[in-house]
């Protein structure tokens, strides 16, 4: 792969919006995607493999779990900090950012919001530290986008509880050692329990064959009457609003993550687009390729400012989970329109792992369809601006 040369565009000085605290993170994280990320990460995609020697350098730049308290061994940043890191991290990679996602909101988020001080103290400083990796085990063969028909289910034995179902499509589940799983109890009422890698009956067979997120583990979690001590279950949040509130802060994230992708694929265009040169000039001076870097860049513009107010609202606790489904789905679209024109305008190269730019494209397919598809978030907004429940 190319060397990179990344500049992070900033058409609108959307710097002045931010604090010295959110700009030293987010040159942290620069910084190390640009020293340990980009060289490798093309190779592992290449492999179809997760480069598990990031994973103390993903700790060390704050990416599992910013926000949760110094206490428990988090970073104790704030949301607009929290969508830097994911930004620059997924500037990088796409998968890399999913790994970062799950352990923080899908598995951090969980057990701090919804576990007791018990299962705070034992899971979330190894899980800060990357000593323990997690997973979320929400969706189901045949329960994608509407996980609350989940079948899943564990019973009350007395002194345990016997879990039983599959889950698939689970990031990090290959070398997770927890797993945040969501099952219905007898009452068909939806909990979530803390399986731990080794308890009889439980596998994480990995999924091959993706053509997108490749550089990211993906598994199936098998649960065949697993024995589940009481304790592991989350006691303080129960039904789907308790997974789906984990969802909003993923998708948060996800939002900024995006534009980290988009900006690559600008970045690498826009230095293409002068270096090039046909019928005698470089192809930047052609008008259409001027449109497709300045659409590219007016998109990213206004989800960067979607992002940061979202982030405003994240602060202070005003963001409605239907607020962050429309920068979720707002954001990633930009991304994906702009990795498919910025491929074209490096023509052959375009399609090349010289550059990023394919990987990206390949990546944001997932990333559309993950956390609630394209289609589901619009679904979602439609839902909130007209009362009417299209889901029902
Ligand atoms: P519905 O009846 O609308 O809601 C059930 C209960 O949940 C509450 N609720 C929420 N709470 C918090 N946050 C949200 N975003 C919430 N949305 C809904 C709701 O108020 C209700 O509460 P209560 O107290 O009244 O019971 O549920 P529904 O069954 O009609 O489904 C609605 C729908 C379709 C929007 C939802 O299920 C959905 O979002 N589906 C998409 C599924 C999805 O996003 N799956 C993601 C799996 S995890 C993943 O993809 C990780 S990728 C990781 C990576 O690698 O980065
Ligand atoms: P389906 O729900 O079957 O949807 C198929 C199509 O139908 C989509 O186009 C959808 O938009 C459309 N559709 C569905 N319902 C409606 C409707 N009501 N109206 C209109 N259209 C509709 N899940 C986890 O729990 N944990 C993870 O870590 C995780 N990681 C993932 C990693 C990858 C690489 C991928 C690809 C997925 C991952 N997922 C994970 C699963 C992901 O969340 C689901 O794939 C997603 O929610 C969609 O579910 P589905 O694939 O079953 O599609």
């Amino acid at each position: 792969m190319k060397p990179d040369l990344f500049e992070a565009p900033d058409y609108y000085n959307l710097d002045e919006l931010l604090t010295d605290e959110h700009k030293l993170v987010r040159t942290a994280a620069r910084e190390w995607v640009k020293r340990d990320v980009s060289p490798i990460i093309e190779d592992y995609a290449q492999k179809a493999e997760f480069p598990t020697q990031i994973i103390k350098g993903l700790a060390e730049i704050g990416a599992f779990g910013p926000y949760i308290p110094h206490e428990y061994g988090g970073a104790g940043l704030d949301q607009i900090s929290y969508g830097l890191i994911m930004q620059e991290i997924e500037r990088g990679d796409s998968g890399v950012r999913s790994t970062a996602s799950v352990q923080s909101s899908l598995v951090m988020y969980p057990i701090w919001k919804y576990g007791n001080e018990e299962q705070r103290l034992k899971y979330l400083p190894k899980l800060a530290s990357g000593e323990w990796m997690g997973c979320f085990g929400l969706t189901e063969p045949d329960h994608g986008s509407n996980p609350g028909g989940m079948v899943t289910n564990f019973k009350d034995m007395g002194d345990h509880y016997l879990l039983n179902g599959a889950k698939m499509w689970i990031s990090n589940a290959p070398f997770a050692q927890v797993a945040v799983v969501w099952a219905k109890n007898e009452e068909g009422r939806i909990h979530g329990l803390i399986v731990e890698r080794g308890m009889e009956g439980f596998s994480t067979p990995e999924t091959h064959n993706k053509w997108s997120l490749r550089a990211s583990a993906t598994g199936e979690l098998i649960f065949d009457n697993v024995k589940v001590p009481k304790e592991n279950l989350l006691p303080n949040k129960s039904g789907l609003g308790a997974p789906l509130g984990c969802l909003d802060s993923a998708r948060f994230g996800i939002a900024w993550g995006a534009i980290g992708a988009a900006m690559d694929c600008y970045d690498t265009a826009l230095r293409y687009s002068k270096e090039r040169m046909q019928f005698g000039k470089p192809i930047g001076q052609f008008q259409l390729q001027q449109k497709k870097l300045a659409e590219m860049i007016t998109e990213i513009t206004k989800a960067q400012l979607l992002a940061w107010k979202l982030g405003v609202m994240r602060n202070n606790g005003t963001a409605t989970s239907a607020q962050i489904s429309m920068a979720k789905r707002n954001n990633v679209d930009m991304a994906i329109n702009i990795a498919r024109e910025a491929r074209q305008m490096l023509g052959g190269m375009g399609i090349s792992g010289e550059y990023s730019i394919m990987r990206h494209s390949m990546n944001l397919e997932s990333v559309i369809t993950y956390e609630g598809t394209h289609d589901i978030h619009l679904l979602i907004t439609g839902m909130d601006v007209t009362g009417l429940n299209a889901f029902k």
